[in-house]
């Protein structure tokens, strides 16, 4: 039975297109942070679900498969289940991980479009047509000249450097993307959104939350200065995507079913478990939280917020937005040629050191992070190996060798006791607070300032000599130390979720429920399972093989 005064929480990641493959730059921004915070709500025991799906339309979907002769919905599917599988791998623990070109996101576009209605209207505009293709080149398919900034090479729906969005026909020297002719002009009617009557709705709403990041918030009311331009959702067939209704040849724009995509998921998981999605868009005291890298916060901050508002559902309460990571100093992309896929990653390392090194690097900000193998290996070996693993393996070779197994029940604290024992207590509530405002890099630095405490602490009381001299005194150290081992465990664990798990085994704790910040499980008395050492340190071999 819920309770009713629980929180509320629905957090999402954006959601993957479903035309290739992951890289470890998609996980930095977007799908770990929110697996962290959403893992920290649920041992908060908020009621919060993570929701995510593929994105499964948009023209490069349907010119791949145009290419290769197959439908395009099979090659989402295959991506689909590429990615869900790779998600798994890395730890990400979806309580769904659903599509877009599903019924029920078809159903809830449908509705959008219906609520919308009254602020979307038909006109006859001019696309950008290659003669050579035969077909209007939407979107990516158009490659030139920023008309903002002057970046070339850019691609016809935004440009990467000064991350303005506008339409294909505002490039300056235009290309086909698909064969370099020059594209001409041909007429066509298509729908807008009247993005531009959002202008004061979204200023207000802007200054009345405090929650969205200020950062973003600054740049984007200067693009609202500038006057927004109404928004054009439609596709002209051929596109993989959702028919307007009461139209032949034409499709929303993959950016208006995605975001919707959120929508239709929660709708799907609720289904599944006995819940209502209204709940989270209707339900005035949800809070929901959109994860997204910095490309996309035109669409997060101005076109969704319009739409939620216009249909009547729930604004999201934060967006939390992330730079990109950078390698060798360029973006990592796919069509850049600069990364390195996830699955590459992952036949690698363990999985959970990927996870560390992100969340210990990447602070709650659109700056970009650099991504380095060298800093990687020296921050995995030296923080979570030799800090964190090593007091782990310690102290329970301790009890197992020296308590048999059993952990001891303490004695008396002195001073040293005392103080650790205040700490032990204190510090999940100060990691609780940088997770609450989710700065998870600071939140996690909480737990390894209490980690190498918890390592002076047991090389100060020396239990190893206590136990000849003192035994009480021994039992109290091994006893507070076992404690800090789940404590550091269970606040790791939204971090290293598969370690942790490991840690919960050895200590026999791994059916119970956990609840952040409660060590009321371990108990003098309690025998713990088998242990071993939770990591390998990663070697420079290693690290020469895939920087290569
Ligand atoms: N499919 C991926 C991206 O641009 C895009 C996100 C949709 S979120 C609704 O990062
Ligand atoms: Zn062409």
């Amino acid at each position: 039975m819920l309770e009713t005064n629980m929180r509320k929480i629905l957090v999402t990641a954006a959601l993957p297109y479903a035309n290739g493959k992951l890289h470890i730059g998609h996980v930095r921004s977007t799908y770990l942070p929110a697996d962290v915070y959403s893992k920290y709500c649920k041992l908060k025991q908020y009621d919060c679900i993570y929701v995510c799906a593929s994105d499964e339309h948009g023209a490069p979907i349907q010119i791949n498969a145009e290419k290769e002769g197959r439908k395009a919905e099979e090659i989402t599917k295959e991506f689909h289940e590429i990615h869900k599988e790779e998600f798994k791998r890395l730890g990400i623990n979806f309580d769904i991980f659903y599509h877009t070109h599903s019924k029920e996101n078809k159903e809830f576009t449908e509705m959008f479009f219906e609520k919308l209605k009254k602020r979307i209207y038909k006109k006859e505009v001019e696309q950008m047509y290659c003669p050579k293709c035969n077909r209007f080149l939407p979107d990516r398919y158009v490659l030139g000249t920023c008309p903002y900034c002057g970046a070339e090479n850019q691609y016809g729906d935004g440009c990467e450097k000064c991350g303005r969005v506008y339409s294909p026909t505002q490039l300056i020297e235009p290309k086909c993307a698909i064969c370099g002719t020059t594209p001409i002009r041909k007429k066509s009617t298509h729908y807008f959104f009247k993005l531009s009557e959002f202008s004061e709705f979204l200023l207000n709403w802007f200054n009345e939350n405090k929650e969205l990041p200020q950062d973003v918030v600054h740049h984007l009311k200067g693009w609202i200065d500038e006057g927004l331009q109404d928004w054009d959702i439609t596709r002209d067939a051929p596109y993989f995507g959702i028919k307007i209704p009461g139209e032949k040849n034409k499709y929303f724009y993959v950016w208006f079913d995605a975001p919707i995509g959120y929508v239709s998921s929660t709708a799907k998981w609720a289904e599944e478990n006995g819940r209502s999605w209204k709940e989270f868009w209707e339900d005035k005291n949800a809070e929901i939280v959109h994860f997204i890298g910095k490309d996309i916060e035109y669409h997060h901050f101005l076109f969704w917020p319009s739409m939620l508002k216009e249909a009547g559902l729930n604004l999201p309460r934060r967006i939390p937005t992330r730079g990109w990571a950078i390698m060798e100093g360029r973006k990592m992309s796919k069509s850049r040629g600069t990364l390195i896929s996830l699955e590459d990653y992952l036949n690698r390392f363990d999985a959970d050191f990927l996870r560390y090194y992100y969340i210990a690097t990447t602070p709650n900000t659109i700056s970009d992070g650099e991504f380095s193998w060298k800093e990687f290996q020296t921050k995995v070996n030296n923080e979570l190996i030799d800090e964190y693993g090593n007091f782990i393996y310690r102290v329970l070779s301790f009890v197992k060798n020296k308590f048999k197994g059993e952990i001891p029940e303490p004695a008396e604290y002195n001073e040293e006791d005392k103080k650790f024992a205040e700490s032990l207590k204190n510090f999940a509530g100060e990691v609780e607070e940088k997770f609450e405002k989710i700065e998870l890099k600071k939140g996690l630095e909480k737990v390894m300032g209490f980690t190498h405490e918890c390592n002076s602490y047991f090389n100060k009381r020396e239990p190893w000599h206590l136990i000849k001299e003192n035994t009480n005194e021994a039992k109290t150290v091994v006893f507070l130390s076992t404690k800090a081992v789940y404590a550091l465990s269970l606040a790791l664990y939204p971090v290293v979720t598969n370690s942790s798990e490991k840690v919960f085994k050895q200590l026999n704790v791994e059916k119970a429920s956990k609840k952040w910040g409660d060590y009321s499980l371990i108990k003098g008395g309690m025998k713990i399972g088998d242990i071993s050492p939770l990591y390998e340190k990663i070697n420079n071999e290693d690290i020469e093989k895939i920087s290569q």
